[in-house]
């Protein structure tokens, strides 16, 4: 079987976008309601081709498999300031009507060995082609700014390394994920603090509307 990539990749770059645009819109709601908003920022990304055929390999996934059995494919990531704040987007989440949670993974309680911590969904949502109504599945990562800082660094070490990190390398990681994890609870401890100062911050300086 051969894919023509551009072609069944569009339904998931449509996604990202569409996904993306309404996050943001919920950020901005909670900005002009002057109220804490759980979600920082948005990114999204379609997984790239090279990726999708490596991990295909890996599942030993045949081609016509991907698009029921790979459900990373378009990716979202939402990022938070507090720990908090991931549980409540994640209400948020199951409360919408616009996209049905099927699956969830709890590396925050459940750390991966390599120290990675997130909260990871997976629902179905909806777009609408010319050929009518599709489901298509979004991997939906939701995590802090410091558990995102350490994700981003351990990615990039891992492209030089390709997973097989030295022994002492692979220990620091871990510690820098425990350091990044101690950083978290006490920004939570003291998060009242914080989201106090951040509304008298707010009201004197003119909106920085992220995208
Ligand atoms: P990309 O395209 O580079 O973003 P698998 O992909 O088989 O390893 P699975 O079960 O499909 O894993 O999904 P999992 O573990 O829930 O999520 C995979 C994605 O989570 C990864 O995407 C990363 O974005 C992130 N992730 C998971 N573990 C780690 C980790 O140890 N370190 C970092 N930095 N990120 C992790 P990919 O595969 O990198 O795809």
């Amino acid at each position: 079987m051969e894919i023509i990539w551009d072609e069944f990749l569009y339904p998931y770059s449509q996604v990202v976008n569409e996904l993306k645009f309404k996050f943001r819109a919920c950020r901005h709601q909670y900005q002009t309601a002057d109220q804490h908003s759980p979600i920082e920022f948005v990114t999204g990304r379609v997984k790239a081709v090279p990726s999708i055929l490596e991990k295909a390999q890996r599942r030993q996934i045949t081609l016509a498999e991907i698009e029921d059995n790979m459900e990373d494919i378009a990716g979202i990531r939402i990022v938070c300031q507090f720990v908090e704040d991931i549980y409540q987007v994640l209400d948020l989440i199951k409360a919408r009507g616009d996209m049905k949670v099927i699956s969830e993974r709890d590396y925050i309680t459940n750390r991966k060995s390599s120290g990675y911590r997130s909260y990871h969904v997976v629902v179905e949502y909806p777009i609408q082609l010319l050929s009518g109504e599709k489901l298509i599945k979004v991997e939906i990562q939701i995590r802090t700014l410091a558990m995102n800082f350490w994700a981003t660094i351990e990615h990039s070490l891992n492209y030089k390394y390709q997973g097989a990190f030295p022994l002492e390398i692979a220990e620091r990681l871990e510690k820098a994920a425990e350091a990044a994890f101690s950083l978290d609870t006490e920004m939570s401890n003291i998060r009242d603090e914080i989201k106090n100062a951040q509304q008298i911050f707010k009201q004197r300086t003119p909106h920085n509307d992220k995208d």
